[in-house]
């Protein structure tokens, strides 16, 4: 592609998920010819790839869960199969070239910065050189495993569901799961019809909004063939209707709020009639302060036969199964823990440092923080994406991505016009957006009383509180002013980590 630009920078990519993609679609198309993606595992795919659980699926419509300018007319269901959207991601990137160019099986292991340049050591003991670096390194993939006593000393079969071990047959067994949240409710709603008994440890009962799922059909299908317009013009429809019923009621809509709250408690009033196991599977919090379940098959679920709800506390884990506060031991084949993510992982394991030794440890030593999500300050030429504080929820983490994929380029362009000598943001822009973003928080739904991955340590929630159209808007061009001209102070010596030896060019 020809351009007017004076540079053409080196771009590492860190990851070849659903936004290492999009980067390295991105980046070509702005000219930029020398892309090096660099991805841990065997194939593309990211969180797809990794979570095989049964019932896995996208809870996003899947007409709104693609890239905008590559729909997909072979959507089997309204809500995409895990299996769907692997598959999705890997004709994308096949098409657009991009599984060429990735190299598999590599991961990151160091990544630092010196004089303008960034310096990564691979986990083939490789060495590379880049202008900029993009940490495409998704958001939940750091399974997180409960502090319960006596874990490790279950006998039976025990996994977390981002690893499922699909060697172990649940046909007829007892089975126990740990958690009842977004993955929880899709692995229990699919193999509640063939465990032998299948017990539910629920700590905190999750609101769960109904919309049901659909099956498209080979018409509906070729009605799509070849029609990107259509595409396009059916995830804008589910997109609005997301944004300003879902979105816009966790972010302070009172109207959208009542209408969600209602139609969430409908659904429980109406599907689960038993009164106790109803109050079981009451919450008591806000409707949406934990991420909103959608399920039209996990309360039926919940009403098998050989489904039973336990809400005693888990004391410890015996040889034998779970045995709860009051004393019950509840033996067990098998035992699945659905207990989440850390979230505030990102780019970790890697050993990250940026100007003047900064490691990213100091850098977030006091809280997990970023302006605009995706710049750090101290980290040149750096960007994560998907970092804290993207409007992550009950959305199209895609078209998160694309956003952000374009705010990247339009900085990287600034560096390669000489506006900006490195693209860094100043610790005042940081602090100023996070105190815009705290500003915002006291009318969202996630400060009402609830415990979510949503939060920090502070309890602080790494969401962004205002609208997706505002944020949208704000991330349309970068304001030059938030970033450094010239040479930056240099950091404090107590932030800094000891210097790294000098690596060579690959
Ligand atoms: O994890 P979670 P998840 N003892 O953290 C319980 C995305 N996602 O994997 O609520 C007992 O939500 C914990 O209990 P509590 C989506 O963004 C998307 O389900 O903390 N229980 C909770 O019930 C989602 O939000 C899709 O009291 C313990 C559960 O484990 C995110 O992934 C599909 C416990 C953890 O729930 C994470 O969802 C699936 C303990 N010690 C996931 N520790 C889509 O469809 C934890 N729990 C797009």
């Amino acid at each position: 592609m020809k351009n007017n630009f004076a540079k053409n920078p080196s771009v590492v990519v860190i990851g070849a998920g659903m936004t290492g993609i999009l980067m390295g679609i991105k980046l070509r198309e702005a000219g930029i010819t020398d892309v090096t993606i660099l991805e841990k595992a065997h194939k593309v795919g990211g969180t797809w790839r990794e979570n095989t659980y049964p019932g896995v699926a996208c809870d996003v419509p899947a007409h709104m869960y693609t890239y905008s300018f590559r729909g997909n007319p072979e959507w089997a269901h309204r809500f995409a199969h895990g299996d769907e959207i692997q598959s999705y991601f890997e004709t994308v990137a096949k098409e657009y070239g991009i599984s060429d160019s990735v190299r598999f099986n590599e991961a990151v292991d160091e990544c630092h910065y010196r004089d303008g340049k960034w310096y990564l050591t691979t986990s083939l003991g490789n060495r590379l050189t880049a202008d900029f670096v993009v940490a495409a390194t998704g958001i939940l993939h750091h399974a997180a495993y409960p502090e319960i006593d006596g874990l490790d000393s279950f006998k039976g079969d025990k996994f977390h569901t981002a690893h499922w071990n699909h060697d172990v047959s649940l046909e007829g067994k007892r089975v126990g799961i740990i958690g009842t949240g977004s993955t929880a409710t899709q692995v229990i709603s699919e193999i509640s019809k063939t465990a032998g008994h299948l017990t539910v440890f629920q700590r905190t009962p999750q609101w769960v909004c109904s919309v049901p799922d659909k099956n498209y059909s080979e018409t509906d299908k070729a009605r799509l063939r070849g029609n990107q317009k259509l595409m396009t013009r059916l995830s804008e429809r589910y997109a609005f209707a997301f944004r300003n019923i879902f979105t816009a009621a966790v972010t302070g809509n009172k109207l959208a709020h009542a209408f969600v709250n209602w139609t969430t408690r409908r659904n429980l009033r109406k599907s689960v009639r038993d009164p106790e196991l109803r109050a079981k599977l009451t919450p008591n919090y806000k409707v949406g302060c934990k991420r909103l379940i959608f399920s039209s098959t996990f309360y039926a679920a919940m009403q098998r036969d050989n489904v039973c709800l336990e809400t005693t506390a888990i004391q410890r884990i015996s040889e034998r199964g779970v045995v709860t506060s009051d004393g019950t031991e509840h033996a067990l084949d098998v035992l699945i823990l659905a207990t989440g993510f850390h979230p505030f992982n990102f780019m970790r394991p890697m050993n990250l440092t940026g100007r003047d030794g900064l490691s990213i440890d100091s850098a977030w030593a006091k809280k997990v923080q970023a302006y605009r999500s995706v710049c750090l300050p101290g980290f040149p030429n750096f960007f994560l994406m998907l970092g804290p504080n993207t409007p992550i929820g009950n959305y199209s983490v895609i078209a998160m991505s694309e956003v952000q994929s374009n705010y990247v380029l339009k900085l990287i362009d600034q560096w390669r016009r000489d506006s900006l000598e490195t693209v860094e943001a100043t610790e005042e822009a940081k602090a100023r957006f996070n105190a815009y973003l705290k500003a915002g928080m006291g009318k969202t739904v996630w400060v009402g009383g609830c415990q979510s991955w949503y939060l920090d340590p502070d309890g602080d929630p790494a969401m962004w509180p205002y609208s997706w159209e505002q944020w949208a808007q704000e991330m349309e061009e970068p304001d030059l002013g938030d970033f450094h001209r010239g040479l930056p102070a240099r950091i404090a010596p107590a932030e800094r980590v000891p210097p790294q030896p000098a690596e060579k060019a690959a």
